[in-house]
Formats: structure tokens, C-alpha cells, sequence
């Protein structure tokens, strides 16, 4: 019998500072309706999906910075979208920023969760590859303060298994989607499709570079990982200008073959669907892919023990 899994990549237009949590799970709520009624049966949200896109924004005051962060989930916001997708036995990928206390000590992440049809929590992964800056840039049009909102994730990337199928899953937040690791970690361990959220703005602010290719590097990226690794893809993203600030949307859902499934055309809430088979990675990870028989992990030491390049020498002094 085939194994194949409905499912949708959310898209959200823009979240404006003004716009409170309830009004985003409400939208949300809409969506994932309209992908149940359809035959979906895991719906893949943005990161951070319950606000504006906040890291753009230098903010000093912890109190103001704690307003876009859950210290619960479900948060009194979010119970809703749970028992929706309870009640349509619909899974569901939602980012979100996660404040925890551990310790006797605060914490805070870019996080995101898969949640089972039966509306239970099954996995949490928080966000390791942290773009942007920590400090204040008041010369950039916008900032990109990941580096200062979030300490770096301490889950790894690891993948569970969901519904009836017992399909493979992982999941992984916005940048993680550019680095080749972050996919081979969840391809070790068999993966078979991969959540991941994104707010991606349209401008880069540290060096020009043409909206086209910015969507270009995206593609290539989730291209890329999914064939490389015999894995189906859902990339949502929160698109269209926040407050004045561009973000782009091209949400998709990328088939194990690299291909893309399905993609989204607006800068605007938008559901994407694709009737996914399990199977066809199987080919790619028996064959060009079957990391077992070709990969050497022997010569691939260097990736774990240094992060940064090193060239040799210059020849020529
Ligand atoms: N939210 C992100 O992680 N955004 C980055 C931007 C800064 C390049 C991304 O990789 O899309």
C-alpha cells in the first residue's frame, strides 16, 4: 500500500506590530480549516507566527521584548488553533518565540513544534543557525537581531515519527534551510519530510542584492537539500511588508526529486497543498543517495571540528 501524506505549507501575509496574537491564530485558523476541508492532513505554519517579525526592530526594554515571546504552549492565544486541529485530526508546524525558565534562569529561542493530529505536542527543535547581528546598527534600514532576542538552539536537529504512516519527520527554522548540515544531521536519520517556517526580507541589509536572487538562493536551498537527501519539503513563509518592511513569500512544497510540487503566487495569507508519496524518495536514498554504501565520513572530519574557513598560505608574499 502507498504510503502518502496530504499536506499544506500556511502562508501568512504580513503581521503588523499593532496586530495582536489572537488576530494571527484566528487567520491561522481559517487556513487550516480550508487545508482540512480539503484533505490536508498537516498543515505547516511560518516562524514566528504569532507576531510581527520583531528581531527587526532594536528594542532595549526586556518587558517590551517579552510581549512576542510564549511562556506556555499552548499559550491562551494558540489553545484555539489546537483544539481546531484536534477536532479535524489535522497536525500541524508552528513557530514561535519560546521564553523558558531552567534553573533558576531565563532563556529564550526562536522555536518551533510539531503537533499530532490529537493535538499533542510530539517534537520541539529550536533554532541553531541565528542570523543577523546582536548589536545596535542604526545606519542599516532595518535591523536583524536574532543574535540579541535568542541564545542558539541546544536540541539539535532531530526528527520524530507522525501519523498512522509513522512518517519520518523533521523540522528546521528559516536559515537553518541555507546550510547543507542542518538536512544531512535529519538525513542520517531517515528522514522523509521537513517542516520549516521563514521570514525572509526582500532587502539585504548588509550588501546589495536583487529581490529576484533572494528568492533564487531560497529555491536553490530547499531544492538543493531535498534531493540531496531523499526528503519532501514544506517551506512557509510570513511574506508582504510588515510595517513598511518587504518580506517574500514563494512558500513551497519540494518534492524528494528536487522538483517543485507547488508554490505560492501572493505576498498574502495562502494555502498551498500537495498530495505527497512517501515513496518517492525511497529511490533516491536506495540509490544515488544511499548514504550507507557511498558516503565517508572518514574524510569529512573537518565539518565538525571547525566552523570557520581556513585557506592555506598565500603563495606570493
Ligand atoms: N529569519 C531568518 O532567519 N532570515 C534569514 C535572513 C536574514 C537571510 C534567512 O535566512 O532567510
Amino acid at each position: 500500500m502507498s504510503r502518502r501524506l496530504k499536506v499544506a505549507a500556511a502562508q501568512m501575509g504580513p503581521i503588523h506590530l499593532a496586530d495582536s496574537k489572537a488576530s494571527a491564530v484566528k487567520r491561522m485558523m481559517t487556513m487550516l480549516r480550508q487545508a482540512a476541508d480539503a484533505g490536508c492532513r498537516f498543515v505547516v505554519f511560518p516562524e514566528l507566527a504569532l507576531t510581527t517579525f520583531f528581531p527587526r526592530w532594536w528594542m532595549a526594554d526586556q518587558a517590551e521584548i517579552d510581549r512576542f515571546f510564549e511562556a506556555q504552549m499552548p499559550s491562551p492565544e494558540t489553545m484555539p488553533l489546537f483544539e481546531l486541529a484536534r477536532e479535524k485530526k489535522v497536525g500541524f508546524y508552528l513557530g514561535y518565540a519560546e521564553l523558558t525558565e531552567d534553573g533558576g534562569r531565563t532563556r529564550r529561542f526562536n522555536t518551533s513544534i510539531l503537533v499530532g493530529p490529537d493535538g499533542r505536542i510530539i517534537g520541539k527543535y529550536r533554532k541553531v543557525h541565528l542570523p543577523g547581528h546582536s548589536d545596535h546598527l542604526p545606519q542599516a534600514p532595518f535591523q536583524h537581531l536574532e543574535k540579541r532576542y535568542f541564545e542558539v538552539g541546544d536540541l539539535g536537529f532531530n526528527v520524530w515519527r507522525m501519523f498512522d504512516e509513522d512518517v519520518v519527520m523533521g523540522q528546521c527554522i528559516c536559515n537553518d534551510r541555507r546550510w547543507p548540515e542542518t538536512f544531512r544531521v535529519m538525513g542520517l536519520q531517515g528522514v522523509e519530510m521537513v517542516a520549516l517556517g521563514y521570514n525572509t526580507p526582500t532587502d539585504n541589509i548588509y550588501f546589495h542584492e536583487p529581490p529576484y536572487r533572494r528568492v533564487f538562493h531560497h529555491l536553490l536551498s530547499v531544492q538543493a537539500n531535498a534531493y540531496q537527501n531523499g526528503t519532501w519539503i514544506v517551506a512557509t513563509a510570513k511574506a508582504g511588508k510588515e510595517d513598511g518592511f518587504g518580506m517574500y513569500g514563494a512558500s513551497v512544497i519540494v518534492a524528494p526529486t528536487g522538483e517543485i510540487a507547488a508554490q505560492a503566487m501572493s505576498e498574502a495569507d495562502e494555502v498551498i497543498m500537495f498530495d505527497c508519496d512517501l515513496s518517492l524518495g525511497e529511490s533516491i536514498r536506495q540509490n544515488v543517495f544511499n548514504f550507507a554504501r557511498h558516503r565517508r565520513p572518514e574524510h569529512y572530519r573537518l565539518i565538525t571540528e571547525r566552523a570557520g574557513a581556513e585557506p592555506p598560505p598565500p603563495t606570493r608574499k
